[in-house]
């Protein structure tokens, strides 16, 4: 009998980011995230007879094509898993992986994808040994964080916090948790609209970045203030201030810019339409007072942040003022999601 197992996970946005990280992929400092809910990776995992003696035999799929550049992140993250999941040795393992957003999108696709094959594997592992743990999210977090730090998020709804805080107890540098704070209505339908500026593979990658971050001159200020703004934005996001909680975003997206014009060797991934975007957003604000604010990933990617309520302006001004910026005129519309799901066929 082959066994397998098929995951939908979503990609998610940090509003506190983590950038930086120790050994084993724990954070230099806690994040709080939004995760997201059309963008998303589906990943289904077949075990079957061993094929070949290599330490791991497996291949994968996207898009139903062999995708051999994903290999060897996928095969670290077996080495550091396996004391945990033996099973990894003594099957074929077959991953097949699609993702609602384009390819090249220069959305990143590690959250949802490690969070997707994380959850796969530690099913499988749960078939086999026909164990199924109580905190199995909590353990999925863990094993997806180390796939990718961000994919620890991924596995639970709504706003999750990763790595170790002083105000909250059951938080983890080794896994994510549900954000424990009072939550206002306005955060709950909150959306995110992904407004593509480049697409294609970006010029310095994520775990690169995050090593610029050792002997980075302004890295131990910036991880406290990290502490600091994840405590703010716990009070903001209780009271639904949102000029606050924009203010506080947008601080956290330039900081993480900053810290990679400031690393040696120093890059920038913003292009020119990234910052054209980020002055309309400005300027719309202060002529309308909508509530729309921006945040930033690893990327030239523009994040649109604001209340369900005001999607309409919102929606009228990417169509006329922001459509010309982007790349084939393209973005997603997004919202805060529940995170992952089981698919059973
Ligand atoms: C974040 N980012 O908090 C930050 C903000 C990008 C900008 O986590 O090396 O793909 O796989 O742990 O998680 C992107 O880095 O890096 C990231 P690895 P990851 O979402």
């Amino acid at each position: 009998m082959k066994l397998s197992s098929k995951w939908r996970s979503p990609s998610n946005i940090a509003l506190v980011k983590y950038w930086g990280k120790h050994a084993n992929q724990i954070p230099a400092n806690p994040s709080l995230s939004f995760t997201l809910k059309e963008c998303y990776t589906e990943t289904e995992v077949t075990l079957s007879p061993k094929k070949s003696d290599t330490e791991f035999d497996f291949e994968v799929q996207l898009d139903e094509k062999l995708e051999e550049s994903f290999k060897p992140k996928i095969e670290k993250f077996f080495k550091a898993i396996v004391h945990e999941a033996g099973f990894l040795k003594e099957y074929h393992i077959s991953i097949k992986t699609n993702n609602s957003f384009p390819h090249s999108s220069g959305i990143a696709s590690s959250a949802s994808g490690m969070s997707a094959l994380a959850l796969c594997l530690l099913s499988l592992k749960n078939q086999i040994t026909g164990d199924e743990p109580k905190d199995f999210l909590q353990k999925a977090s863990e094993w997806s964080r180390l796939g990718s730090g961000s994919a620890s998020r991924s596995v639970y709804g709504g706003l999750v916090q990763w790595g170790k805080s002083a105000n909250n107890p059951v938080s983890s540098d080794q896994f994510a948790t549900p954000f424990q704070g009072k939550t206002h209505e306005i955060f709950k339908d909150f959306k995110d609209y992904v407004l593509l500026v480049e697409v294609g593979s970006k010029s310095v990658s994520s775990t690169a970045g995050h090593g610029l971050m050792n002997n980075h001159p302004f890295a131990e200020k910036r991880f406290e203030q990290a502490h600091e703004n994840l405590s703010k934005l716990e009070t903001i996001l209780e009271n639904g201030d949102l000029e606050a909680f924009g203010n506080l975003v947008e601080s956290e997206a330039l900081t993480l810019h900053a810290m990679m014009m400031t690393s040696q060797p120093y890059f920038i991934l913003m292009k020119p339409n990234t910052v054209k975007i980020i002055d309309l957003v400005w300027q719309f604000r202060k002529e309308t007072s909508t509530p729309l604010y921006f945040t930033l990933d690893a990327g030239a990617n523009v994040h649109l942040l604001f209340p369900a309520s005001a999607e309409t302006q919102v929606e009228n001004f990417v169509e006329r003022e922001l459509r010309p910026y982007l790349k084939d005129g393209r973005y997603i519309k997004d919202c805060v999601g529940e995170g992952a799901v089981e698919i059973n066929n």
